[in-house]
């Protein structure tokens, strides 16, 4: 008797000593607030002195703040397909910049951030952009029930613009429905076929209060036109000046309602995307037109979830991420005065390109995180990328990602917590084609392709020449020096050419 109590006692003690610490403790909410184009230059924490981004950087004040994190690829759909697979999206056709009516691209039942937190226990919920496609490949039942969405992928919520701002269609949709739809007025979308109904900003410019500067010129919505032809839902419409405040609300709501046990929130705003309609609240308040408006918006945003974790008590057990889709582009297609009022101020900060490129300016991004005092405040030059969110999440979480989940996710948590100073070794970007970053030597694949991309006036990074650059003495990438290290650029190439033949790099 005496010994089974031993025993007993023993093997509990051997259990406690075994057990993890999330085991032991609340796991921590996570909130990932990810920005659309805002530049690594865009916030004040990173150096910009023409705009004050107070909410932001009180959070890089509070927290941990890197100089050398990116996204997986220098536009929206492929970047956000990486962070939530774990793939990177280059792998996979059809995960280019989709249209509004696109169909879903991440199949239902795959293994997502979401999924994984899911399993571990968290209530799960996307709030903002999406711009993954919805619906199975004939589409989005617009009318009906959407599948194929984001509750599909391990989502127990959601509240999202279904593409981007300016592609139609311009609703919200909560779960599986459109928002206020009224079923007497059906939607109907096309981006093949003008639907003749509804006037386009090309044939009626006089109906527009912001017009196009390239594209942009398809069906009118609330004085703009977009991307797309749209008619019906006219009750569904969302209001572009009320964006920002709808979705942080609904952001808010979600903390909220799942303060008593783990959550995660996904919240994707739509600031600083174009069209850049800010709240009147911040119209003219940034002295750089709409552009500058709108990063004091998103800087709001982020100030009303620091707000809610605050009073709801949830700071200390909360990992709070800020960070972005891709890097900024200045003239994304509408005439908001974004150029003319620049006035000196630099969205990339040192960085060369922005969104669209092969430069550095298009995949480095702003990336902040707070973890209560688990995380020492200060700087990170640790080499980080959100495709790692999968993998780093699983392992906090306690779960083990099987062969073919995350198979470009790696568990790079110390590195995010800021218990090491090293991250990755190498990191992979892309914009059409691939660089890679290994040891801060960057090698960007040479190819055909315009210096430009379209009338954005943002240089792609495209040559028919290899490009070497030195990150580390020369982070604005304006020495190419691939003719001086020709075995380095072989080496580089041939390493590229192994992580895509591979086909995973995790293994
Ligand atoms: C481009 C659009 C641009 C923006 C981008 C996607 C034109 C001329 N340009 O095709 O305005 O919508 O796609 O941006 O239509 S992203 O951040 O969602 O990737
Ligand atoms: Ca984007």
């Amino acid at each position: 008797m005496k010994n089974s109590f031993i025993t007993i006692l023993l093997a509990t003690a051997f259990q406690w000593s075994c057990t993890p610490f999330w085991n032991k403790e609340p796991l921590p909410n996570i909130v990932l607030i990810y920005a659309d184009d805002l530049g690594y230059g865009d916030v004040s924490c990173y150096g910009a002195t023409r705009i004050t981004t107070p909410n932001i950087d009180r959070l890089a004040g509070q927290g941990l703040r890197f100089t050398n994190a990116h996204c997986t690829s220098s536009t929206c759909t492929p970047s956000r397909y990486s962070l939530l697979t774990g793939e990177y999206a280059w792998r996979r056709s059809g995960t280019g910049v989709l249209t509004g009516d696109a169909p879903a691209i991440i199949i239902p039942g795959r293994t997502t951030i979401a999924s994984v937190l899911k399993n571990a226990g968290y209530t799960t919920g996307v709030v903002g952009k999406w711009h993954l496609g919805l619906g199975p490949s004939t589409g989005a039942d617009w009318n009906g029930d959407i599948t194929s969405g984001p509750l599909d992928i391990g989502f127990d919520y959601n509240f999202i613009i279904p593409a981007t701002g300016d592609r139609v269609p311009c609703v919200f949709v909560e779960n599986r429905k459109v928002v206020n739809l009224d079923p007497a007025d059906p939607i109907k979308v096309s981006f093949s076929e003008p639907i003749l109904t509804e006037p386009t900003g090309k044939d009626h410019p006089e109906l527009l209060k912001i017009h196009p500067s390239h594209g942009h010129d398809m069906t009118i919505i609330n004085g703009i036109s977009r991307i797309g032809y749209m008619s019906g839902g006219k009750s569904a419409l969302w209001v572009d000046e009320n964006i920002a405040e709808v979705i942080t609300a609904k952001a808010v709501k979600f903390i909220e309602n799942h303060r008593k046990r783990p959550f995660f929130l996904y919240f994707s705003t739509h600031d600083i995307h174009v069209p850049r309609v800010p709240a009147r609240q911040f119209a003219g308040k940034s002295r750089m037109g709409p552009r500058g408006d709108v990063i004091l918006e998103f800087d709001w945003s982020v100030g009303q979830i620091m707000n809610t974790l605050d009073s709801l008590n949830l700071s200390d057990n909360t990992i709070l991420i800020v960070t972005s889709d891709n890097g900024p582009v200045v003239d994304d297609g509408y005439q908001d005065q974004a150029v003319e009022l620049l006035n000196g101020h630099t969205p990339s900060g040192p960085l060369r390109g922005g969104k669209y490129s092969l430069f550095d300016g298009g995949t480095r991004v702003v990336f902040i995180v707070r973890w209560g005092d688990r995380i020492t405040p200060g700087v990170s030059s640790a080499l980080v990328s959100q495709v790692d969110f999968m993998s780093s999440f699983a392992g906090l979480t306690g779960q083990k990602l099987k062969a073919d989940e995350g198979p470009d996710s790696f568990n790079q948590m110390d590195a995010i917590l800021g218990r090491t100073g090293k991250g990755r070794d190498w990191v992979v970007e892309h914009a059409g084609r691939l660089s890679v970053i290994k040891n801060d030597w960057k090698f960007i694949e040479p190819g055909p392709g315009t210096k430009l991309q379209g009338n954005t006036n943002t240089e792609t990074g495209n040559a028919e020449i290899p490009q070497l650059y030195n990150m580390n003495s020369d982070i604005g990438e304006k020495f190419n020096v691939a003719h001086h290290n020709p075995d380095l650029v072989n080496e580089l190439a041939s390493f590229l050419k192994k992580i895509r033949d591979d086909g995973r790099t995790r293994f």
